[in-house]
Order: structure tokens, then C-alpha cells, then sequence
């Protein structure tokens, strides 16, 4: 408990603990809906949309694309906030950089489709940014299977970047199956149920109404 308080007091001093959210040292499992199974031998990853050519990736070849770290807080609407935790896996950015995935100019927004049709869409420019991950692991261990095991979106505040927006970590898709580019914006699971479309967690965007 102490060692709780003394790390809130800490960031609250750091200036990253945004406004109404208090800090958890524990890493709380938050859905709707059971949690899926994984077979790696049907699993797949799909593009599709405003992109030039669909993409299909399985399980053995997404482990083939380029990988990266980052370190993020991240910020529950629910009102917990965990602070340092780390990511790996692979970063959409790369991917449009290297030319796995080309971008049609009227890709604006981005919907993740996960497992069970559970749905949730962000503006281009923040998929894009690099606080924002297809994750496979958390610090240094594969997804748990309630974290979204084998693959997930995930993003969050990383340390000085206020140029990054900073959405509410519910704008990550547990159980990933694939993204579709779009021109048109497309409420998500969670927005539709009347959460913030923004979700700024600087400027507490946490409901629509
Ligand atoms: N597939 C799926 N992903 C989801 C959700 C969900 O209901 N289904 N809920 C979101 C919400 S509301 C939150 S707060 C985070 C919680 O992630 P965690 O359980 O790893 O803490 O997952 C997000 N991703
Ligand atoms: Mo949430």
C-alpha cells in the first residue's frame, strides 16, 4: 500500500498521472465476453480496405515481420493507470514504411477487428504513431491468454512525446485478427456502447454523453 502511494505520488510529480486516474500496481483483466482460444495452425492476421493489395499473414510468417519495443503507460477509463510497462511486437508504422502494407491516399481511420467481431477505431495518425503496437508481449512474456494472447493493440503515453495523442487503452483490440483501412470513420465496439471517440486521456474523454 505504501509503495502504491509513494509511486502515485511520484508520477503525480512527474506530471503523468492524467486528471481523475490513480495508479495500479496490479494489471486488472477488463472485457466483454469470453476469451478465445488460439490455433496457430488456422490463426491469421488480415489487411484490407483502402490499401492497394490485401494482405494475409499466419501465425509462423507475423512472426517473420520486423519487431520492436516500446515503453508506455497506459490509462483505463475505469480509472487505473499503469505506468513503465513494456511492449514488443510490431509496429503498423514499420510495416507502411517497409512496404508490407501500401496505404491508399484515402485511408483516414483504421478499425481492428478482433475475435467475436469485437471492433475498435482510431484515426490513421495515431496507428501510425509509435505509441501505438501490435503487441505479442508484455513485459518480456508472451500475451496471457486474458491479455489478448497471441496478438493485440495496444497504446498508450510514452515518456515526453505530449506530441503523441493519448488514448484510453480500450482504443487497443484484444485477440487481433486484422485491420481495415478505411475513409470514413466507423464507431467501435466500446464507442458505440457510448465511450469516447477521441479518448483523450489528457483531456478526460471518457464518454460521449
Ligand atoms: N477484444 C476485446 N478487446 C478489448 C476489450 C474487449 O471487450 N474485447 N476491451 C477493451 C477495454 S475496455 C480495456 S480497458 C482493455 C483492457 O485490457 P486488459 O484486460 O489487458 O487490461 O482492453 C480493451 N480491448
Ligand atoms: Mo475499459
Amino acid at each position: 500500500m505504501f509503495n502504491r502511494r509513494k509511486h502515485e505520488e511520484d508520477v503525480r510529480r512527474e506530471g503523468r498521472l492524467p486528471p481523475g486516474q490513480s495508479l495500479t500496481l496490479k494489471f486488472p483483466v477488463l472485457h466483454y465476453g469470453p476469451v478465445p482460444s488460439f490455433n496457430p495452425e488456422t490463426w491469421n492476421f488480415r489487411v484490407w480496405g483502402e490499401v492497394e493489395a490485401e494482405r494475409r499473414w499466419t501465425w509462423d510468417e507475423f512472426q517473420q515481420l520486423p519487431r520492436t519495443k516500446i515503453v508506455m503507460d497506459i490509462h483505463c477509463v475505469t480509472r487505473w493507470s499503469k505506468f513503465d510497462t513494456e511492449w514488443e511486437g510490431v509496429s503498423v508504422r514499420t510495416l507502411v514504411d517497409e512496404g508490407f502494407i501500401r496505404l491508399k491516399d484515402t485511408a483516414r481511420y483504421v478499425i481492428q477487428h478482433a475475435e467475436y467481431g469485437f471492433t475498435a477505431n482510431l484515426p490513421l495518425e495515431v496507428v501510425l504513431a509509435e505509441n501505438f503496437l501490435l503487441a505479442t508481449h508484455f513485459n518480456g512474456e508472451p500475451l496471457t491468454p486474458e491479455h489478448g494472447y497471441p496478438l493485440r493493440g495496444v497504446v498508450g503515453y510514452i515518456r515526453g512525446r505530449e506530441d503523441l495523442k493519448t488514448p484510453y487503452f480500450w482504443k487497443g483490440a484484444k485477440w487481433l485478427r486484422g485491420l481495415e483501412f478505411a475513409a470514413e470513420d466507423r464507431l467501435g465496439f466500446w464507442e458505440q456502447a457510448g465511450y469516447h471517440n477521441d479518448a483523450d486521456v489528457w483531456k478526460e474523454e471518457r464518454f460521449a454523453r
